[in-house]
């Protein structure tokens, strides 16, 4: 800016320029500009990506302006910064939800129409960053758009997979895994900034010296440098100038790693440490609530929160901060304990390489970062094997032990020496062999520890981090999890958002409590009309998407009952699978029987390594096989197992769902969000009382919400006094009767051994109290299928479930973290000199 230029012109290049004019002549400039200048396309020949490629970089030149203003704005002021840190983020496709938080969706659709073009044909293009597993990193996604939405400063840092979470096809009812290439195409999302990478050090070993003035110095000499490159994505909120940056890290070998080998001659060796070094950012580890314990996993951890620290120390300090206060400009969440190791890492950087004496560099680390736990699950909560550990980081495995000697001297005198509790907290595990865990580190080192639901955060306080929160019960809360309603609502529900906004307004798209102000039109009868209308609409089009996806014909009228989310014991899909064999049962017992036509909708992946997961799905789809083909059922009952389930496939499930199945085991689900978007999108639940359906259910009234099972106290009690889910088979015919099906082959063309695995465990260990709320799911499903039958009825009950769920957008969450944990506040950004569209 100050090479020869002077202010003025600047601005007009910035601003008076075809890149950011939002109206429909302009776009179509734009558009066409972009295809010849960077497709280097001209209309006759270009293909639909080259379309679609140059409707991109029409809208990302209009997400650089409001990035370069932000980015300069909040470097001029002091603002205290978000920084999110997870392995994951499940953003979905870009194009549209860009469109939507620009405000120019209308534009673009006419645009484009002008252009003899489609919209919607060039959305569909795109293939999703599936950078996450499931709810964990779906969340984070979420939080992103919330941050730029309430314009809060924010920087979400990741990992750059170069393959997602894999695509699951279904052949002859099994799972199959396909890799996600999901960069094939290019990613015209993404900055690449070379310029911004970091050494990371992996392995080796650790000396310590006194030098010359007395003071001891420690060398960590690895046996692999790795250099991390930073990919930028803007992230624009909704109808705000404001867009954050999502930070993924992407591995590479440094640009020197190959001169000995190369100069030796041993071009091979060369190649291997190449291969070695891109091998950390390659893939995502498909596991979802379930720890992996592999050297990979650990150096994945370690790559992105070493990147992502190094950068924020930058950013501090050319900010002309003290190191001593980078708590000042930076609040650290931690997503899970995936990146937990962040807490040992800043005590390296801070004694290591800053020379901070230990006691302040500890301060600065513990009033830096703050933990977000989203599990109970014992097989979800991470440990290192100490061994394994140190192979990784062999400095961090001392300081880690530092941080413990230092942190049970203190707890050893507040317990008086319990050592139960003793052993509880440390954050090192003794056995045959020792480990890490990495929860306890998250807690010692955090200032804040919060759950994600108001159950699983009391469940936490009393169970797994009960001695944590004896200890300081000053640093838990709760923030329940939410929602975006511009990716859940405005995108992927334009008909219902467009009714709803037809009575009541825009403002709830930010204001999501506005919601409320629907209520008064729950008895309207014409508004009650279109609500169905909107509803079947929705319906017939997913019916469209399933026969030409699964050849499956099924009946819009039919009650779509949706079952969406990754495939796990505790979520309990075979629950819902043993309901479709009673119905059918009833079926073939009396083929006249009165049954409320249903469509049962499950979509999801499993881990590949998962058996029962995997075995629940051939189930389905086994059940599927013989219930959707046999004529006494006269189509009355369908079974879909909908492929590969992901962020684009869910935008077209939700608005078409009468019924939210959330069942899992009470106590197991941390909170759930599919549930949020169900019901936002119109779907009533039935559900156990588990995450956050306790208080779905609170908010839009019992009444309104299809209750069955056990609570978590039950369950616990039941368990503790021998539960014995052999007892149920025997006492209760139909469970009997279904069980007895899938082990005799009925299903399976009469192979009597598929199902054995699953049976057993449902017959022997059940941990997952299915038998045990069997009947209650059954009566209950009665009581939903009566309801069905009065279809206006349903149809308040599910605007009411819409008016009430405003708590649930992640706009709340997010308030409640910048208020309570992170004291950060909003920093309009503005443009023009307007900070909005
Ligand atoms: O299973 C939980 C969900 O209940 C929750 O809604 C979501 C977001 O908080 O996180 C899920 N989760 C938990 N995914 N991975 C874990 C454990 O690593």
């Amino acid at each position: 800016q100050d090479k020869g230029l002077d202010k003025k012109e600047v601005q007009n290049v910035l601003v008076e320029d075809a890149r950011t004019g939002l109206d429909v002549e302009t776009l179509k400039k734009a558009i066409l500009n972009n295809l010849f200048y960077v497709q280097g396309k001209y209309p006759e020949i270009a293909t639909r990506n080259d379309y679609y490629m140059a409707l991109a970089y029409t809208v990302r030149d209009r997400l650089l302006q409001r990035w370069v203003a932000s980015v300069k704005q909040y470097l001029e002021g002091k603002h205290r910064i978000v920084s999110y840190l997870s392995a994951e983020y499940l953003l979905g496709p870009h194009l549209g939800n860009n469109l939507v938080n620009l405000g120019i969706y209308k534009e673009a659709e006419q645009a484009l129409h002008e252009m003899g073009l489609n919209l919607d044909w060039l959305i569909e293009k795109e293939i999703e960053p599936g950078l996450g597993n499931g709810g964990l990193g779906r969340l984070a996604a979420c939080y992103m758009d919330s941050l730029a939405t309430l314009e809060v400063p924010a920087i979400g840092y990741g990992i750059r997979y170069q393959f997602g979470i894999f695509e699951q096809d279904i052949r002859d009812g099994w799972q199959v895994e396909d890799t996600d290439n999901w960069l094939r195409r290019g990613n015209p999302w993404e900055i690449a900034r070379r310029e911004i990478s970091y050494d990371i050090k992996l392995g080796g070993y650790v000396q310590h010296y006194m030098d010359r003035d007395g003071k001891f110095r420690t060398i960590w000499t690895p046996d692999l440098i790795v250099k991390g490159v930073a990919y930028d994505t803007p992230i624009v909120g909704y109808k705000v100038n404001t867009t954050n940056t999502l930070r993924l890290w992407k591995s590479e070998a440094p640009n020197s790693f190959d001169f000995q080998s190369f100069n030796s001659g041993d071009y091979s060796n060369a190649v291997n440490q190449k291969i070695i070094c891109e091998n950390i950012s390659k893939v995502l580890y498909p596991n979802d609530e379930t720890r992996s314990g592999k050297v990979l996993r650990l150096q994945q951890q370690y790559f992105f929160v070493s990147c992502s620290l190094q950068d924020m120390i930058g950013i501090h300090l050319r900010q002309g901060e003290r190191i001593e206060d980078f708590q000042t400009t930076f609040a650290v969440q931690l997503n899970d304990t995936h990146p937990a190791v962040a807490i040992a890492e800043m005590m390296r950087l801070l004694v290591d390489e800053y020379d901070l004496e230990w006691v302040d560099a500890w301060r600065v680390t513990t009033r830096t970062f703050a933990y977000t736990n989203h599990t109970l699950l014992p097989e979800a909560l991470e440990k290192w094997d100490m061994e394994l550990f140190a192979s990784v980081l062999p400095r961090h495995l001392e300081i880690i032990q530092e941080i413990n000697r230092r942190f049970l001297d203190e707890v050893t005198v507040r317990v008086y020496g319990d050592q139960e509790k003793i052993s509880s907290l440390s954050i090192i595990g003794e056995g045959p062999r020792r480990y890490i865990k990495m929860a306890n580190l998250a807690c010692a080192g955090s200032f804040a520890i919060n759950g994600v639901a108001a159950l699983h955060t009391e469940l936490l306080k009393q169970t797994v981090l009960k001695d944590w929160y004896a200890l300081s019960p000053e640093k838990f809360s709760n923030k329940t999890n939410g929602v975006t309603p511009r990716r859940w609502m405005v995108l992927s529900n334009p008909k219902l958002t467009e009714l709803i906004s037809s009575k009541i307004g825009e403002n709830w798209i930010k204001h999501l409590d506005e919601l409320k102000n629907l209520e008064k039109f729950a008895d309207d009868p014409e508004f009650l009309q279109q609500w169905m209308d909107v509803k079947l609409e929705m319906k017939t089009q997913l019916a469209q998407r399933i026969v030409n996806r699964t050849n499956i014909k099924v009946d819009p009228e039919s009650i779509f009952d949706i079952q969406v989310k990754r495939i796990h014991e505790y979520k309990r899909q075979h629950l819902n699978i043993l309901h479709v064999i009673t119905l059918y049962n009833r079926i073939k017992q009396n083929p006249e029987a009165e049954i409320v036509p249903r469509t049962f909708v499950f979509a999801g992946k499993a881990a590949p390594g998962y058996k029962q997961a995997k075995l629940i799905i051939k189930l389905i789809n086994s059940v599927g096989e013989i219930v959707n083909k046999d004529p006494d059922v006269k189509g009355r009952l369908k079974v879909v197992f909908y492929p590969n389930y992901n962020v684009t496939n869910a935008q077209k499930i939700y608005p078409a769902a009468d019924l939210s199945e959330q069942i899992s085991t009470a106590g197991k689900e941390a909170s759930g969000t599919g549930n949020m978007k169900l019901s936002l999108n119109g779907a009533l639940t039935i559900g156990t009382l588990d995450g956050a359906n306790v208080e779905i259910r609170e908010c839009v009234g019992e009444e309104n919400f299809f209750l069955f099972g056990l609570t978590a106290e039950e369950v616990e009690n039941t368990k503790s006094d021998g539960y014995n889910p052999f007892h149920f088979y025997e006492n209760n015919p139909n469970l009997k009767l279904a069980l007895d099906q899938i082990s005799n082959g009925y299903f399976s063309h009469l192979d009597d051994t598929i199902f054995k695995d699953l049976i057993n465990s449902l017959l022997y260990d059940d941990q997952f109290m299915v038998l045990a709320d069997y009947q209650s799911y059954v009566d209950c499903q009665d009581q939903v299928a009566e309801a069905f039958k009065d279809k206006v009825k349903w149809a308040r009950m599910s605007i009411l479930n819409v008016a009430r769920m405003g708590k649930f957008s992640s706009d709340r969450s997010i308030r409640e973290y910048c208020d309570e944990i992170w004291k950060v506040k909003s920093v309009p950004v503005t443009l023009n000199g307007t900070s909005s569209k």
